[in-house]
């Protein structure tokens, strides 16, 4: 029976197994922001639903805590080429959020406070795939990584998990985002390398 070594060789391969094209590792946790960080009051803090009939579901800081929530491990893969393995966080899962919403939207928009918008479909915030995060490596949220709660929808380039979320848009038709408006690729998908619009 041959001896697998999981010294050195094995992690290596593990690395490359969770690369997508084009990326590289990096231990740090780089912040990108297009602005200013914004102040915010989590006693002022809301989260608002709205659907594409205008139904609007709003949780508080308060509500938002008190949700079941959950504690997912996940690789981060910025468009700028880092990737970040093993991040972990704790939140509240959009399929909960999503659990008593009527919808037959297609699309979201994500706003931030801040004007930050940053667009996906709707089936990329279900099934497990993202979340309401306000803790990252067990401390709260830092205000520069998006605290007190940012979108994480990390199975996508990093820039769709909006940073100080604020709310999210269901559309019938899509609409782009900040980054998605001048260039960036709609969907984002890393293991297709999905870059740039036409990538
Ligand atoms: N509101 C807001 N969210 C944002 C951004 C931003 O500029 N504003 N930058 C995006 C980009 S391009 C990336 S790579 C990640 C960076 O998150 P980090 O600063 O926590 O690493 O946040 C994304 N979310
Ligand atoms: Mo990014």
């Amino acid at each position: 029976m041959p001896v697998i070594s999981r010294g050195f060789h094995g992690r290596a391969r593990d690395a490359r197994h969770k690369l997508p094209p084009g990326q590289y590792e990096t231990g740090d946790f780089p912040v990108l922001s297009a602005g200013p960080t914004p102040v915010l009051d989590r006693d002022a803090w809301e989260f608002t639903l709205r659907t594409e009939t205008g139904a609007r579901h709003s949780w508080n800081w308060a509500e938002l805590l008190a949700l079941p929530s959950q504690t997912p491990t996940v690789d981060l893969h910025c468009v700028t080429k880092w990737s970040k393995f093993d991040t972990e966080w704790q939140g509240v899962s959009l399929d909960l959020l999503l659990e008593d919403v009527e919808t037959g939207a297609d699309y979201a928009l994500v706003r931030s406070y801040g004007d930050y918008t940053t667009n996906l479909p709707l089936a990329d915030l279900l099934d497990g795939q993202a979340w309401i995060a306000y803790r990252f490596d067990g401390d709260e949220l830092a205000p520069e990584h998006g605290g007190p709660a940012r979108l994480l929808v990390p199975h996508l380039y990093f820039w769709k998990s909006a940073k100080w979320v604020r709310g999210i848009q269901l559309l019938d038709e899509e609409e782009l985002g900040f980054w998605e408006t001048i260039g960036y690729h709609d969907y984002g998908d890393p293991w297709r390398e999905q870059r740039y619009q036409g990538d």
